[in-house]
């Protein structure tokens, strides 16, 4: 049996700590306090150091899902959660003041792993904020020199946050297949 550790990271109220609840298979571990930063997001509350839940794989390999907290005040934990990550997935409010510089910053600090094919952006609130559309995410990330799979999800529902996994992990093994190659 195999652990792979997965990192959900995004601003504050991406859907990070939603995500992580929507697919665990444990009670997810929180550590949501009062949100005292309303002008940032107007939401009940914020994660503060991180959040952790755990999926098992139908083959028995384990994936262990870490949350980033979303407050720049936390940046330091960005690293240090991110050590050892098999992958990263970055979420994005387009509802949000400007989503596709929220999608750049992400991409960059964890600019390593994207890179490295090991990456997918999941852009929320699409519904009632359809602009920017996928396409302009994909094209400011081909600005940075990056290539990463941009899909639509709502963080709420189960089946959008697996399938937002799958996608991730058919990028993995396809970048995978081809190093193996070289
Ligand atoms: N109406 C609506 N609400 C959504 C949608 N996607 C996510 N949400 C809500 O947005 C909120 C996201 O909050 P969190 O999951 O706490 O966000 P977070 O990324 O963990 O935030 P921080 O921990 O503060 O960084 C939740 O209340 C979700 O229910 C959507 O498509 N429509
Ligand atoms: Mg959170």
């Amino acid at each position: 049996m195999k652990e792979y550790k997965l990192i959900f990271t995004g601003r504050m109220g991406a859907g990070k700590t939603t995500a992580i609840a929507a697919i665990s298979e444990i009670p997810p571990v929180q550590t949501d306090v009062t949100n005292n930063d309303r002008p940032a997001h107007a939401k009940a509350t914020t994660t503060v150091a991180l959040d952790y839940g755990e999926v098992t794989l139908p083959h028995g390999d384990k994936l262990r899902l870490y949350g980033t907290p979303g407050q720049s005040r936390f940046d330091f934990m960005w690293k240090i959660l991110s050590e050892g990550a098999l992958g990263v997935i970055v979420l994005i409010d387009n509802s949000a003041p400007d989503p596709l510089a929220d999608m750049r910053e992400y991409l960059d600090a964890f600019r390593d792993i994207v890179s490295s094919s090991r990456a997918i952006v999941g852009v929320g609130r699409c519904d009632t904020h359809p602009v920017p559309g996928i396409d302009s995410f994909c094209e400011a990330a081909k600005e940075m020199a990056l290539s990463v799979p941009v899909m639509s999800v709502d963080v709420r529902r189960r089946e959008d946050v697996l399938l937002m996994l799958e996608v991730l992990f058919h990028q993995i093994e396809a970048a995978e297949a081809d190093e193996a190659l070289s």
